[in-house]
């Protein structure tokens, strides 16, 4: 089956939690703290791999977790990092926002990653917040959660060579001739329901990938025959090969069908080279016809996908065509532009009815990881946020005593001291 579109969603591991634990040794009446950090939660990635052609595995599994950190311990031990999980997805793999659809990456080359889901940092246990004023810490900080996504997942195939063609011109016939690929063949139109990818060998060690798509009718872009939704496969090759069979009454009219189809599809397809094949070559009426229509095209090949005659002619063609372009790319790739960096608040103030509601990355991991049931955590989670500015803002901003400051899903007081 294949599946060129899947849901999914990833949770990253949570950090582990930071202990709280004092050194008890002999001899040594009072032991300082020794509460250890918990590790990393572990990240989860999309990796993109030849190993796959589709979306299949990802259909069956739509939920990816990453295991959390270890928690610390005590005698200063730091807990283990959690272990990152690794989708492994089929070249060509576009990584899109659920929600609003946004693309996030593109994943066409082997070993390609894509950071899907944070894990959450360790919790720093009891020792590290040993200070001037506080030489004995009795709290520690919880492990951050893992964050959790929501993706879409869409595929398309990268190729060297696309066919496109009317049903039954003899596009899978090829596909099968010149690569190990047993796409599905037969007398009827609609025989290829999905995309099919194979690979050419020519000789000293050259290749050509070559996608055999659907058949095309007129009125596909209407959704006629199996529509055209698959042609997005074959967006990103670099030659269009079209695929007419010689026997066909009208091959111009065939030809411009098929162009208007594309053209309707994507504007991606109006500069890409075609290269003609007339298929079927091996009937001697075909044969007879092959003048008279051959002057209606621009460099038209005849071939007989069937019997293999002229095939490797095509082939060779097809793959000077391929190079040529890939050497004026190599030649036009610019230098990778600088990232730019912009600055970012840490959080953002907004009014509320009875208060005020600030959201932030950071304020949100401070927050996350305070465990509220230890005073001592809490007063420090406060002295963060006012090291972070906070309180100055909201001050500025006219809090009033009493009033709600919202984070994540907490509530506190305002207090203006
Ligand atoms: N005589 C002859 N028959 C061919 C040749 N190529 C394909 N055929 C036949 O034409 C019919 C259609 O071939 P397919 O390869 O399935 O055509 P397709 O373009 O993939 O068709 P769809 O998948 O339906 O779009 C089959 O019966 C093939 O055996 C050829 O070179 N010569
Ligand atoms: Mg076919």
């Amino acid at each position: 089956m294949f599946i060129d579109r899947a849901r999914v969603r990833v949770t990253a591991g949570a950090g582990g939690n930071g202990c709280c634990s004092f050194r008890r040794e002999k001899y040594v009446p009072r032991g300082g703290p020794s509460g250890g950090d918990g590790g990393k939660g572990g990240d989860v990635y999309f990796v993109a791999t030849d190993r796959l052609s589709s979306l299949l595995d990802i259909r069956y599994r739509s939920h990816w977790k990453a295991e959390r950190g270890r928690h610390g311990g005590g005698k200063d031990q730091h807990g283990r990092q959690g272990p990152d999980e690794m989708i492994p997805v089929p070249l060509g793999t576009l990584v899109k926002r659920l929600d609003s659809d946004e693309l996030l990456a593109d994943l066409v080359e082997e070993g390609q990653r894509f950071l899907a889901a944070r894990g959450g940092r360790g919790g720093k246990g009891n020792a590290r917040f040993v200070s001037a004023t506080n030489r004995a810490p009795r709290f520690a900080e919880l492990g951050e959660p893992g964050e959790e996504q929501e993706f879409v997942l869409e595929l398309k195939l990268i190729a060297d060579v696309g066919i496109v063609g009317l049903p039954n011109a003899g596009k899978s016939t090829f596909l099968s001739s010149i690569s190990a690929a047993h796409p599905k063949i037969a007398d009827y139109p609609f025989t290829t329901l999905s995309p099919n990818l194979g690979i050419a060998s020519l000789s000293d060690y050259r290749t050509l990938t070559v996608a055999d798509i659907p058949g095309i009718i007129e009125g596909a872009s209407d959704g006629k025959g199996l529509g055209h939704d698959f042609l997005r496969h074959i967006e990103r090759t670099r030659v269009l090969l079209f695929m007419i069979d010689l026997g066909d009454e009208d091959p111009v009219g065939t030809r411009d069908t098929l162009e208007n189809e594309l053209a309707r599809h994507s504007a991606a397809f109006a500069d890409r080279p075609r290269v003609y094949a007339l298929n079927k070559a091996d009937i001697t009426e075909n044969r007879a016809r092959f003048d008279e229509v051959a002057k209606d095209f621009e460099r038209p090949f005849s071939i007989s996908a069937a019997t293999g005659q002229d095939v490797d002619v095509l082939l060779e063609h097809l793959w000077f065509v391929v190079d040529r372009l890939n050497q004026m790319q190599d030649e036009d790739e610019v230098e990778e532009a600088e990232r730019e960096y912009t600055y970012e608040a840490p959080y953002t103030i907004e009014e509320t009815p009875d208060g005020f509601r600030v959201e932030g990355q950071r304020v949100r991991q401070a927050v996350r990881m305070t465990d509220f049931e230890n005073d001592e955590a809490v007063r420090h989670l406060q002295h963060r946020l006012k090291r972070m500015g906070l309180f100055r803002a909201l001050q500025r901003l006219g809090a009033q005593d009493g009033q709600s400051i919202a984070i994540e899903d907490i509530e506190f007081e305002y207090r203006s001291d």
